[in-house]
């Protein structure tokens, strides 16, 4: 077995049995595509075991999150209908290894979308934008890793609640956004955090997963970054995003 599958494996299993495993890459030896490598290699498992391919998310798109992880390079994942939870529902903690949540904008694509597309081409395959929390859950011990190792494990990605779709006619260049658990303000943030606009995380969601022979499809969501640093959750708590005209997305955590 190459390299690139046992470690898809090896992350995949962490995820479905929900453990953590140690850092994979301790020599440095893997390079940015075998990263995406395995990435596919172990959503392409979830997808063997009956989930669908539902849209794309994209990491580091804010100074906020590149600050609190350390890192500093644009990098995306691979959304299955399995990560989607409910609106208003609750998030059982045993689904995760040691969860985190974050702030998001999401956007609705009607129409594929798929290389270097300018702002305005992105923003016409949009159907509608929603405000979103984005649950990541590492599947390295500590939630510790390089950019490779994030990018084997699918940029964190575990889970994702959608609040209101919205026509994507409001400006949402610059939107307030509060970040509250137990209707407690943690964060305070703006859209505006995420690439100066929205729209060009969207933009690099086109460009990358086109690379990756992957373009976006209608139908697809792509969640465009955390816009806040993370905050871990426990049990008990209401973690909700409300944002300015679009509406809140929440959860609860059991
Ligand atoms: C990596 C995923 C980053 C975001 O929105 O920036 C991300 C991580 O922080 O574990 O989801
Ligand atoms: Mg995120």
């Amino acid at each position: 077995m190459s390299r690139i599958q046992e470690f898809a494996d090896r992350l995949d299993e962490a995820a479905a049995k929900v453990c953590a495993i140690a850092q994979i890459d301790t020599d440095d030896q893997l390079s940015i595509d075998d990263a995406y490598a395995i990435q596919s290699a172990s959503i392409a498992r979830r997808i063997e075991r009956g989930e669908k391919r539902v849209g794309v998310k994209m990491g580091f798109t804010s100074r906020a999150k590149m600050l609190q992880m350390g890192l500093s390079d644009v990098i995306w994942g691979r959304l299955t209908s399995r990560m989607q939870l409910e609106e208003g529902g609750t998030v059982d903690l045993s689904s995760f290894i040691r969860p985190r949540v974050e702030p998001e904008i999401a956007f609705l694509l009607k129409r594929p979308l798929s290389g270097h597309v300018t702002g305005p081409e992105a923003l016409a395959a949009v159907e509608a934008i929603a405000p979103a929390l984005e649950i990541i859950d590492s599947r390295y011990q500590d939630f510790k890793f390089t950019l490779p190792e994030v990018i084997a494990d699918n940029a964190s990605s575990s889970g994702f609640v959608i609040g209101p779709w919205n026509a994507p006619s409001t400006d949402f260049s610059n939107l307030g956004l509060a970040f509250t658990i137990d209707g407690r303000l943690v964060h305070a943030g703006s859209t505006a955090a995420l690439l100066g606009h929205p729209l060009r995380s969207l933009v690099a969601a086109a460009r990358l997963s086109a690379t990756a022979g992957e373009p976006l499809q209608a139908g697809w969501i792509v969640m465009a970054g955390g816009a806040t640093p993370a905050e871990w959750i426990h049990a008990g708590q209401h973690v909700s995003v409300q944002m300015q005209h679009l509406g809140s997305a929440s959860f609860h955590v059991r």
